[in-house]
């Protein structure tokens, strides 16, 4: 099985800790190819970052379709162009934030979100709306460390999300933690073992789902809503998405 982790954002660095963190959890024949985008943000921290991101992703889902992927993961927690890229490909698209709350679903009875920016958190709000797991979450916090700096310090990093994800386990009455930051990937054991709580993080939880996904012999579904973009022209920079179907 071929998985493509896109990470949304143009960091290479961050791109190779995603993939690290894909294979660590992937199945013996699952093969992961962790790619980003040639263009865009370096990060992802606000709807602007998001608008631009997503056009990175369709276009690495249209390259993935060319190497013959079976599966896709978006690994960025804003899920952007998650339902466009949807759209191009029969495959199975799972975003991080997606796939998160639902494995937080399925080994607690509520959770709380501990992310980058508060900036951020209307973001991951709003996708818990969308995909209809709002009630389930407690509290989506803030920890005020930038994407990038996340792999700047780690330990300090490690440190911050362990105090707040405490502070969610005895302030919010959360029974697991969801990271939401792709950039967390990797950091999960740890903060488990010293807050003592479930904690699901994204890219691991994508891959495990898209694994399922394809075992199942379930394809994105192509009966309406997530149907292939209509055939049309695109003008300028992006007349490479001229003529319909990826
Ligand atoms: C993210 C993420 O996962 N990657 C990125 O660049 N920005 N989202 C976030 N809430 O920090």
């Amino acid at each position: 099985m071929h998985i493509r982790v896109i990470n949304p954002n143009t960091t290479a660095s961050m791109t190779s800790a995603i993939g690290v963190a894909a294979q660590r959890v992937a199945a013996p024949d699952t093969r992961i190819v962790a790619v980003n985008p040639a263009d865009g943000p370096a990060s992802i921290e606000c709807h602007f970052d998001d608008a631009v991101a997503a056009v990175g992703v369709c276009e690495e889902v249209r390259r993935g379709e060319a190497e013959g992927a079976d599966g896709y993961v978006i690994a960025c927690f804003g899920d952007p162009g998650l339902n466009a890229a949807r759209e191009l490909t029969r495959a199975p698209v799972v975003g991080i934030a997606q796939a998160a709350f639902q494995m937080a679903a399925l080994v607690s009875a509520r959770f709380s979100v501990v992310t980058t920016l508060a900036r951020t958190v209307i973001i991951a709000e709003e996708l818990l709306h969308r995909y209809g797991n709002a009630a389930l979450c407690q509290n989506v916090r803030a920890v005020e460390i930038p994407v990038l700096e996340l792999e700047q310090d780690m330990v300090a990093a490690v440190g911050r999300i362990i105090d707040e994800s405490r502070r969610a386990r005895d302030e919010d009455r959360a029974g697991a933690i969801v990271l939401g930051c792709g950039g967390m990937a990797g950091f999960e054991q740890e903060i488990s073992q010293a807050v003592g709580l479930p904690v699901i993080e994204g890219v691991s939880a994508a891959v495990k789902l898209v694994e399922a996904t394809v075992a199942l012999g379930l394809n994105t579904s192509k009966h309406g809503d997530l149907a292939p973009p209509p055939a049309k022209c695109f003008s300028g920079r992006f007349a490479h998405f001229s003529g319909g179907e990826a």
